[in-house]
Formats: C-alpha cells, structure tokens, sequence
C-alpha cells in the first residue's frame, strides 16, 4: 500500500493532474466527503488529508510514504527524515513583508528601529532579518496574519502572497519579497527504499506532468 499525505484545498486540487498522470484517480471529492482516508482507483493506493502544515511530519514518521507540500512549511519543519525529489511548480506564490501603508519601513530600516514582526513563519522571518541586519521582536501566530499591523500587535507581517487581493483589501503594502514558494514532493527515506518500485513510478510521472515554468 501506498499512502499518500495531502491538504484540502490549493494543493489538493492542483495535484489531481499530477496524479492523473500516474493513472491514479481519487474517488470521493474530499470537500464533500468526511473521510480523511480517500480510495483510489488503484487498490494499492490511498489518500489521507491532513491540515498542509503537518504533510511534512506524516511523511516523515512514516504515517504516509510521500506527500505534496508547500516548500514555505517544509522549511519551518525543517525538512529532516524527507527526500524531496520534486519541484512540483504548483500553488505558487511567494513570503513578503507587509506593513500598514502608513507605515515608513524604509526608514525603521535605515535608523535601525527594532521591528515588531507577527508570522506564522518564524524560520523564515528570522534568517530574512538576520541576513538584513534588523533586530526583530517576533510574534508567533498560526493565522490572519493581516489583523497584527491593524491592531497594533505588529509593525510588520511575514506571511504569503498571491494575487495580492488580501494585502490591499486591508490596507497593507508589500515592502520585501523574500522568497518565492512552490510545493514539493517528500518522500519518506525508508519508504523509498522498501517500496522502491511503486514509489519510483509515481515520482516517475509526477516529472513528466509538473507545469511549465510561467514566470
Ligand atoms: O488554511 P489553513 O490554515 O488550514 O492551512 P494553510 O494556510 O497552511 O493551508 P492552505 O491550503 O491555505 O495552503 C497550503 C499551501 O498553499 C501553503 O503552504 C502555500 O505553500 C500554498 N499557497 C499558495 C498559499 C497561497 N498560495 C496563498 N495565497 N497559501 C496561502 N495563501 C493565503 C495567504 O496566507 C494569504 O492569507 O492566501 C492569502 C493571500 O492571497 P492573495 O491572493 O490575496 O495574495
Ligand atoms: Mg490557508
């Protein structure tokens, strides 16, 4: 048995080709269904669907073979215990820093202010500060990232962006780009070599199916 570790949402649906490419097909929609372990039309294959951020802990303790996640969350898991074969190119976006409008960054920058900073992305705001220079007080959350500068719990958000639509809907502004963010396949080390066959298969037509490179 194969099992398989994806969240609902983005990463779902965007892997469905990838797996259609491998000839794997999930038979029940997980936005209508309640069941966290999804059939397939290959017996030997399964789908457990897991909040995104803890795909890179089923996978690394063996809990599912391999997984799609958003490189954003493996690198706050660190990526230990995985092998992570694939740039999959899909659910792209990107970390940035954000402020209220009204807020001079530049200069809190320039005079060397410390930066209160609310993120759900400790790791990557702190190397991103560090490799800057600027003192951070951080303030760790696990959602709505955007409410920290309205309300005065933050000076800044380190958090994701797409389209952009959430930052200008509540009045903040992208100061940085940090880094660009696309989800990967990770493998479990044992699984890869116990299972080697089927795994290399799937990692086989996963290559062949990842999008073309757009911008
Ligand atoms: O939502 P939940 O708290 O359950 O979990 P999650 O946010 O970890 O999962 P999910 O499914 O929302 O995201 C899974 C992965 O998708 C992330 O780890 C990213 O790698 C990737 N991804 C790609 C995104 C986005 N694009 C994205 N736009 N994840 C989240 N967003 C959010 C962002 O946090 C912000 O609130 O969308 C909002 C911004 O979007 P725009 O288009 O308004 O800029
Ligand atoms: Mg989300």
């Amino acid at each position: 048995m194969i099992t398989l570790a994806l969240s609902k949402g983005r990463i779902f649906d965007e892997t469905l080709p990838l797996l259609a490419a491998a000839g794997i097909e999930v038979l029940e929609d997980p936005e209508k269904s309640r069941k966290l372990i999804l059939p397939t039309n290959q017996p030997n294959v399964r789908v457990v669907l897991v909040r995104a951020t803890d795909v890179p802990t089923y996978v690394e303790y063996g809990g599912a073979d391999i997984g799609v996640t958003g490189k954003d969350t493996l690198i706050e898991h660190g990526g230990q215990g995985l092998y992570q074969p694939l740039d999959l190119r899909i659910a792209q976006c990107r970390v940035s820093v954000a402020v209220r409008s009204d807020f001079d960054y530049a200069q809190a920058v320039r005079k060397g202010s410390r930066l209160k900073v609310a993120t759900k992305y400790t790791s990557i705001a702190r190397d991103f500060f560090a490799t800057k220079g600027v003192h951070v007080d951080m303030v760790k959350l696990y959602g709505s990232m955007e409410l920290a500068p309205l309300t005065g719990l933050a000076d800044a958000i380190v958090d994701l962006v797409s389209t952009g639509n959430t930052l200008r809907a509540n009045h903040l502004v992208e100061v940085e780009r940090i880094m660009d963010i696309s989800s990967h396949l990770v493998v479990n080390q044992a699984a890869l070599k116990l299972k080697q066959a089927p795994l290399r298969r799937i990692i086989d037509a996963f290559a062949s199916a990842i999008p073309p490179e757009n911008n």
